[in-house]
């Protein structure tokens, strides 16, 4: 016979050993789009202890919508290896641009970086950083239906040696250390510059340069790293969003 009250047991169980789990890991990841996720693979990868927190209850962030809701996304032919290294079917549009289905692309980074040992976990958002000794320590999360609610409950806490911003056009975890910490960030402006509009063959290699550590211990990739550093927007081509996902657990790896 089911038993109903083992179904449940079961899940609180394993989800309040997760959530002791992740209470101190090496790398925070917030935001679970295309950059996120391929950060957190090539970390898990690396034996890198590493937590994504995503806000929504689906993760792919603007991956799974393709262009204007056609379900397919453009890669330039400079970011293939890492479709391949993700088993991702693709396409030949021409010599330069590949096409790929945006729905099976979002399945594959995610079984492949949960594979690699990333432990990822829905519906929590990044509320605000642990900042101690002028150094981004960690994040404070709050479950996202108790935001959504905009109810006053106290979020908790979790403690890394680097946080990655992977909130995409709103740069989300810089914006608040900005606003709440009254820091100077590593960029032109000491503050977030603002994302700037569509330039796609500037935005594709300067998303890689923008990829990089904003203020000691918090590093930014994906499209929050152009909106930090100033760079542009490029629409649905998404080889940038890869590629600095795979640079950001680089340097991070580095920082470790
Ligand atoms: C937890 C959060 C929080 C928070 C937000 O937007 P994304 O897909 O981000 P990227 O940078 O990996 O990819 C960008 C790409 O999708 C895109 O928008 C492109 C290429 N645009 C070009 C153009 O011209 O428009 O994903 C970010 C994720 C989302 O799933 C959010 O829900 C999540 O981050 N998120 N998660 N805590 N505070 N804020």
């Amino acid at each position: 016979m089911l038993d109903e009250v083992k179904i449940s047991s079961a899940i609180i169980e394993k989800g309040l050993r997760r959530m002791r789990e992740i209470t101190r890991v090496d790398v925070v990841i917030a935001g679970g789009g295309p950059s996120g996720l391929t950060a957190a693979y090539y970390l898990a990868k690396d034996n890198i202890n590493v937590v994504l927190f995503e806000r929504a209850l689906k993760l792919g962030g603007g991956m799974p919508g393709g262009g204007n809701g056609y379900p397919f996304i453009v890669v330039q032919k400079t970011a293939l290896e890492i479709l391949k290294e993700f088993d991702v079917n693709f396409t030949p549009y021409d010599e330069e641009y590949f096409i790929a289905d945006s729905l099976e692309t979002t399945a594959k980074l995610t079984a492949k970086a949960i594979d690699a040992g990333a432990k990822i976990l829905n519906l929590i958002s990044c509320e605000d950083v642990v900042l101690i000794d002028d150094r981004v320590q960690g994040v404070v999360v709050i479950s996202t239906p108790i935001e959504m609610a905009g109810l006053h409950v106290d979020p908790l806490t979790v403690r890394s040696k680097a946080v990655i911003d992977a909130t995409g056009h709103s740069s989300e975890v810089t914006r608040t250390l900005v606003k709440k910490g009254g820091v100077r960030l590593n960029t032109e402006t000491g503050g977030v510059v603002g994302e700037k509009p569509m330039w796609v063959d500037f935005a594709e290699t300067t998303i890689i340069e923008n990829t990089k550590e904003v203020y000691p211990g918090l590093f930014v990739c994906g499209m929050a790293a152009n909106a930090v550093f100033g760079g542009p927007r490029m629409g649905p081509i998404f080889g940038g969003m890869f590629l600095s996902g795979k640079e950001v657990a680089r340097i991070v790896k580095e920082s470790l």
